[in-house]
């Protein structure tokens, strides 16, 4: 297993580190996502003198992905990150920004996301786990590999999935859903396992997916967020310094991680189109469509979560 020592450089010089946390995910160590974790290690590095090491384990190798808040439920890392919706059979409440059609800008994702988090820090801890920041994916967009006209076109195609909502939109589209790791996705595709999918052009970009993608259709459906945790009993088995630490940091990084996001969704459409993805937009009867799928997906989803998704949407859609 390959971890990768956040501190050792910036610490050069400082005492042994006195604690170090394994943090799992299932994500690249080129993910901004990851990139972004190792600076908030490194931030915790120097504010706490080397007092706590923080050890990143990418790529699904200590955990995978769909795995990661249950391995650290259970101690096999202190700290993870993951998908919040890969939590939603758990806690369903994880599972609020990935509703189609319901956040369309950064703006409203950040809003979103204030109005989602007690509920959110709430159920974490239920579980023994303490949310620290939460930072979103571009939005997500439609890639395909054909070009996407009306709802029927997607029947019978291989439509790889992520998640309960992606899942969702496959079968109510009629296409065969096909579980693909982030990390799998170019490899999927070489061997035609796959022919279109909804993820962001960004997660595009990472995989490379120019050659078998031709079309890339900006639908904005979502911001799936992906949050970043520690077990209670990690956190508080802290010296209290340390633990302002970690929360200082942690503030800094889902500022910092929601501007990289922001900047990459604009700069990952423009790298789709020069590697030769055509951008298009989606018929009028395709968008109608999906926005009706994603009506009948969020009554799905508040059935599910019950009161609690009032708490959110009842303050999203009346802001005072
Ligand atoms: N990329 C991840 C999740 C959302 C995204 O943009 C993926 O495709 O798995």
């Amino acid at each position: 297993m390959k971890a990768i020592l956040i501190a050792a450089l910036v610490a050069a010089g400082a005492a042994h580190a006195q604690t170090s946390w394994k943090l799992a995910t299932g994500y690249r160590v080129e993910s901004f996502h990851t990139q972004n974790i190792l600076q908030f290690g490194r931030d915790v590095d120097t504010a706490t003198r080397g007092g706590l090491l923080i050890q990143v384990y990418p790529n699904n190798t200590l955990a995978k992905l769909a795995d990661i808040s249950t391995a650290v439920q259970q101690g096999k890392a202190e700290a993870g990150e993951t998908i919040m919706t890969s939590m939603v059979k758990e806690m369903p409440l994880a599972g609020a920004d990935s509703i189609p059609f319901v956040v369309t800008s950064y703006k409203d994702a950040q809003r979103l996301w204030k109005l989602q988090r007690p509920g959110l820090e709430k159920h974490f801890s239920e579980r023994g786990l303490k949310l620290l920041y939460a930072v979103p994916w571009p939005p997500q967009g439609l890639h395909s590999n054909k070009p996407v006209r009306g709802p029927t076109d997607f029947r019978g195609t291989q439509m790889r999935t992520y998640n309960q909502t992606t899942l969702r939109i496959a079968e109510m589209l009629g296409a065969k859903p096909v579980d693909v790791a982030m990390v799998d996705v170019g490899k999927a595709l070489a061997e035609g396992r796959m022919d279109n999918m909804i993820t962001s052009a960004l997660t595009g970009v990472e995989n490379k997916v120019w050659g078998p993608i031709k079309y890339y259709y900006e639908i904005n459906a979502w911001f799936p967020k992906n949050a970043v945790f520690v077990s209670n009993k990690a956190f508080d088995a802290l010296k209290p310094e340390a633990r302002a630490a970690v929360l200082k940091a942690a503030a800094e990084a889902e500022v910092r991680g929601w501007q990289a996001s922001q900047a990459l969704a604009a700069s990952a459409t423009e790298e789709l189109r020069a590697n030769g993805v055509k951008i298009e937009r989606i018929s009028p009867e395709l968008d109608q469509e999906i926005k009706r799928m994603g009506e009948k997906f969020s009554r799905e989803w508040i059935r599910s979560v019950g009161n609690e998704a009032n708490d959110i949407f009842v303050p999203y859609y009346m802001p005072q």
